[in-house]
């Protein structure tokens, strides 16, 4: 779980305290169906927080995630409902289930900066339970008189947006001080850098047998002149990624991946951590069984 994960979550039970508080000290500005629809909102919306952050961080677990997920919904969606009366606890209680399972699902198939870029968006629709709050427990002549009628949308977009900042940068903090221990890494380790370039034609890797030391930056380029698709793949290589210029369609631990379009060229450096010998081979189907496959040896 990274920052930005557990600034999700404590943001979550802040909303949730905040809620429940404003929910049991305006309860008698609210009709039934304004209880319903705020709880109703404000489960499904933690659920599907929940759910997709939950999803990306056990990728590969739906269950846990669903769980997770779930619980997290159900837990918002009642404690909220519960603040207004038992209909609209049911009513939370269900949106929750719901948006935690299908934030689950949604978590476990989208890749991990996907996720944060939905994560924000359902994180920001529970902030604007806040707002909901506020807003529909608040009559409309009361709305129009007090000068706190512009304050309040005022202080509640500050609030939002701070939140979101605050999520932003931690996200950034992340990012640069990835960057600059890669930075550095490429002075620890070595100024050159290992250059390899393997051709794909015609159901076969040229070479087929490559020689790297670890420890030390290596850039991989892989050529394809066939007019289909290839890609390169790796199990069990622990390795640090320096720069790429493919997306990974899913982060896993110690897999290595390099795709190439027809007749295109795709390049990645990255630094391997552990010496060995390890078998190379393309996924796509029936390509490996062809001859599509090599060997890596990292002294
Ligand atoms: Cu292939």
């Amino acid at each position: 779980m990274s920052d930005f994960h557990l600034y999700v979550l404590i943001v979550i039970v802040g909303i949730t305290l905040i809620t429940m508080f404003l929910a049991l000290r305006r309860k008698k500005h609210f009709t039934l169906m304004s209880g319903m629809i705020v709880s109703m909102f404000f489960g499904m919306s933690v659920g599907l927080t929940a759910g997709i952050m939950f999803g990306t961080i056990y990728q590969g677990n739906l269950f846990i995630s669903t769980i997770l997920g779930m619980s997290s919904g159900i837990l918002a969606g009642s404690l909220c409902g519960g603040s207004f009366n038992f209909i609209s606890s049911i009513e939370g209680t269900l949106a929750g289930l719901m948006g935690g399972m299908m934030g689950a699902m949604l978590g476990e198939m989208i890749t991990f900066e996907e996720a944060n870029m939905f994560i924000k968006i359902f994180l920001l629709m529970s902030c604007c339970t806040i707002y909901l709050l506020i807003i529909l427990s608040t009559s409309l002549k009361e709305r129009i008189n007090k000068i706190s009628a512009f304050i309040k949308p005022i202080s509640v977009t500050l609030f939002i947006g701070c939140v979101l900042f605050l999520g932003d940068f931690l996200n950034i903090e992340k990012e640069g001080s990835k960057f600059s221990s890669s930075n550095s890494g490429n002075q620890v380790f070595n100024k050159e850098t290992q250059k390899i370039v393997i051709e794909t034609s015609e159901m076969n890797y040229s070479p087929n047998e490559i020689n790297v030391e670890k420890n030390k930056p290596v850039t991989f380029q892989l050529i394809n002149v066939d007019q289909i698709e290839h890609d390169i793949e790796i199990r069990n290589l622990s390795f640090t990624t320096i720069t790429e210029d493919t997306h990974h369609h899913k982060r896993i631990e110690n897999l290595f991946h390099l795709h190439v379009g027809p007749q295109k060229t795709s390049e990645t450096t990255f630094v391997i951590n552990e010496s060995g010998t390890y078998e190379f081979y393309c996924t796509i189907p029936g390509h490996k069984e062809s001859g599509m496959i090599g060997q890596l040896v990292v002294h």
